[in-house]
This record gives C-alpha cells, sequence and structure tokens, in this order.
C-alpha cells in the first residue's frame, strides 16, 4: 500500500469531506481515505498496482476541489 497526502483546497465543510472520501472510495485500489476541511488535506492509501496519484487528483477536481501539486 501507497499512503499520499494531498493539498486540497476548496473544501468548506464536513459535506465536502464526505464528498471527497465516497468519491474515492468508489475507486478500485483505494483502501482508506481521510479528509479534513480545516487542514485542506486528503490523505489516500491505495494500491499503486490498481489505481495512481493522477487518478486520484482528477477524482477531486472533478468533484470541483483543487489539488495543488
Ligand atoms: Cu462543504
Amino acid at each position: 500500500m501507497t499512503s499520499i497526502d494531498l493539498r486540497v483546497t476548496g473544501m468548506t465543510c464536513g459535506g465536502c469531506e464526505n464528498a471527497v472520501k465516497r468519491a474515492l472510495q468508489q475507486l478500485p485500489g483505494v483502501e482508506s481515505v481521510t479528509a479534513s476541511h480545516a487542514a485542506n488535506r486528503v490523505a489516500v492509501t491505495f494500491d499503486s498496482a490498481k489505481v495512481d496519484r493522477t487518478q486520484l487528483t482528477a477524482t477531486i477536481e472533478t468533484l470541483g476541489y483543487r489539488v495543488a501539486t
């Protein structure tokens, strides 16, 4: 398993955190997700054979949030 900590802006409440968590957890290979709008952070643990950082980032951005690189 690989863990990454993404800096994500645009989340303003717990609903945003849940939206991000739900969307990421639908991706194959995603093991766990924690999100904090207060810290502007999303931490993801995933199987790098099944999903990569680009896909995780794209999924978050599809929801309307921004991922800093
Ligand atoms: Cu929100």
